[in-house]
């Protein structure tokens, strides 16, 4: 077992992804004693344990690094347009080497509890090992898409061959060659792995529940010319991000498609699948606001799939109907569509068909209408079934606050944070990337590094101060959360049944939890917290 994590910390960082590297570096920085406890082997969060075929960002890489340090902006070569795992786990490690952070660091350990000592205003924090670390402040640094899960389909345990979920992936890999090979899900991993898994399987069997809409990437190696390029005025360009509401370099256009002709809608909806990537949701003001003006995209995508795809009985099994486009996250392929071509890949559309049960040979699928029962007979089982998202791996930990409140009880109904930052009741705990913040809604490193200077400098202010306790007031709190409602409540985004409001997990309450407030807006609305003596937070 590892040595266990110092006993008395000033700041206890939970996890060792993107958001809690930056964290330890910037706390240790300013002369914190800072220490982070990760569970997995090494440091990268969700980029340590996606290491699935084609695993790889939906994010330009570009965008998707850090900007506190000119000296790595300037060392690391990015080489593709979007990074794969492999190339971002690797710059994980790198900063870790490069800023010297893993000495603060104690892997393969996991926080199973936090209790709040009211005497002391102090969080107590217990490992798996049942070591014990006392912490003035946490950083819950835990992810937003880090507890995968499996679907609870009766007799997954029954499978003969290996069972692996796309978000838990062995580091020495899969071996899938010539095998009979079925994937379920068809989200980012899904698609990401399809492809790959279908270059090497002998055949492969792709369950499909909801189709998703799924537009091209476009991936190609990076131009060194224009990264040198970016590299000069790379402070600039982030800035830019900084104050987008994205987080990103998307342009957003004004235009809308209600207004629009068909042909300009069709002319300019070509120009952004030809470009690749996500951006195609902002090639018209009205496309995330208006179900008219989606459904004019959302058949332009089902077009492209009726010519991409020879068999129209598929084509039509892939077609996304009945929730807007964009409203689940927009899904990037690279030769998904040409995958689904191929004469060893079947797709089995599980809205006709639903998965019944799993057995020792494979999976059996019921139809819907007939009650036929089919069993799809494989070697190899993989689940790209996506993730307890934004509070799972908060909730996983046994939370006590103030008055022997559990976040569990608190959170029965849904999250409730004030800015996604803070949670009433829970004095000196904050949240990177959490619920009611822009998290995934966002490039989330940038997110991750307004979280981060932001809670430091907070942190600063209370030792300044001679302070020793942070809490978020209730009736700021109930506001925050009634904010990002309505904001929600003005897009389409809550009426598709995605993971961004719960709907992925049975039982999960139905909240929507990213801010969709923007970015820039955001970091503003932070700022003036910041400036008024952090308003809406009670220090002591
Ligand atoms: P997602 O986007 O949650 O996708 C999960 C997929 O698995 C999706 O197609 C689901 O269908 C399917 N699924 C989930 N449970 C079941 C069951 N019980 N039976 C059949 N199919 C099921 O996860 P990803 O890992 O692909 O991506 C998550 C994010 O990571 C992604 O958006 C990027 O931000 C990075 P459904 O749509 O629920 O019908």
């Amino acid at each position: 077992r590892p040595a266990p994590p110092p006993g008395d910390l000033d700041v206890l960082v939970v996890g060792a992804g993107f958001a809690g590297l930056y964290a330890l570096y910037r706390l240790r920085e300013t002369g914190h004693r800072v220490h982070a406890v990760e569970a997995a082997g090494g440091v990268g969060g969700v980029w340590y344990w996606n290491r699935y075929p084609g695993a790889r960002c939906d994010i330009e890489s570009v965008d998707y690094c850090y900007s506190f340090s000119d000296e790595l902006v300037k060392e690391w070569d990015w080489t593709e347009r979007y990074p794969a795992q492999p190339e971002i786990l690797a710059y994980l490690n790198h900063v870790a080497d490069r800023f010297a952070l893993r000495r603060d660091i104690t892997f393969d350990t996991r926080i199973t509890a936090l209790t709040f000592d009211e005497a002391a205003d102090r969080w107590t924090a217990r490992t798996a090992y049942g070591d014990l670390v006392s912490a003035r402040h946490v950083i819950m640094a835990t992810g937003q898409l880090s507890v995968a899960r499996l679907p609870d389909i009766p007799g997954i345990d029954d499978f003969a061959g290996p069972v692996h979920h796309t978000g838990d992936w062995p580091h020495e890999g899969v071996d899938v060659a010539g095998k009979r090979v079925g994937v379920v899900g068809t989200g980012s991993s899904g698609v990401q792995a399809i492809p790959r898994i279908a270059e090497q399987a002998g055949h492969l069997t792709v369950f499909q529940r909801t189709p998703h809409y799924v537009v091209p990437a476009r991936n190609r190696p990076l131009d060194p010319a224009y990264a040198a390029e970016l590299k000069t005025r790379f402070e600039e360009y982030r800035e830019q991000a900084r104050n987008h509401p994205g987080g990103t370099h998307r342009v957003l256009r004004e235009e809308l498609a209600k207004e629009a002709t068909p042909e300009e809608i069709r002319t300019t909806l070509e120009e952004y699948w030809a470009k690749g990537g996500p951006d195609i949701l902002a090639s018209f003001k009205d496309l995330t606001t208006d179900l008219e003006a989606n459904e004019k995209a959302a058949e332009f995508v089902r077009g492209k799939i009726r010519e991409l795809v020879r068999d129209p009985a598929v084509a039509e099994a892939l077609s996304p109907r009945g929730y807007p486009f964009g409203s689940k996250r927009l899904v990037l392929e690279i030769g998904y569509y040409d995958a689904l071509n191929r004469d060893d890949v079947r797709l089995v559309d599980t809205l006709a068909a639903p998965i019944e049960r799993i057995t020792a040979e494979g999976v059996v699928i019921r139809g819907t209408e007939d009650g036929r029962e089919e069993l799809h007979e494989l070697d190899v089982l993989m689940f790209a079934t996506g993730f307890d998202a934004l509070t799972g791996a908060l909730l996983k930990i046994d939370i006590q606050g103030r008055d022997g409140l559990g976040l569990r009880e608190k959170w029965a109904a849904g999250p409730r944070t004030y800015l996604g930052l803070s949670t009433h009741g829970f004095p000196n705990m904050f949240f990177m990337a959490g619920p009611g913040s822009p998290s995934v809604l966002s490039n989330v490193v940038v997110s991750i590094e307004q979280h981060v200077e932001w809670v430091t400098e907070h942190i600063e202010h209370l030792r300044a101060n001679g302070l020793t306790r942070s809490e978020a007031d209730l009736d700021q709190e109930d506001a925050w959360v009634e904010h990002v409602n309505d904001v929600a409540a003005q897009t389409l985004y809550p009426t598709g049944n995605s993971w961004y409001l719960g709907a992925n997990v049975p039982g999960k309450p139905r909240v929507f939890m990213p801010y969709l407030g923007g970015v820039g807006h955001y970091r503003q609305v932070c700022a003036e917290v910041a400036a008024n003596g952090y308003r809406g937070f009670t220090l002591s």
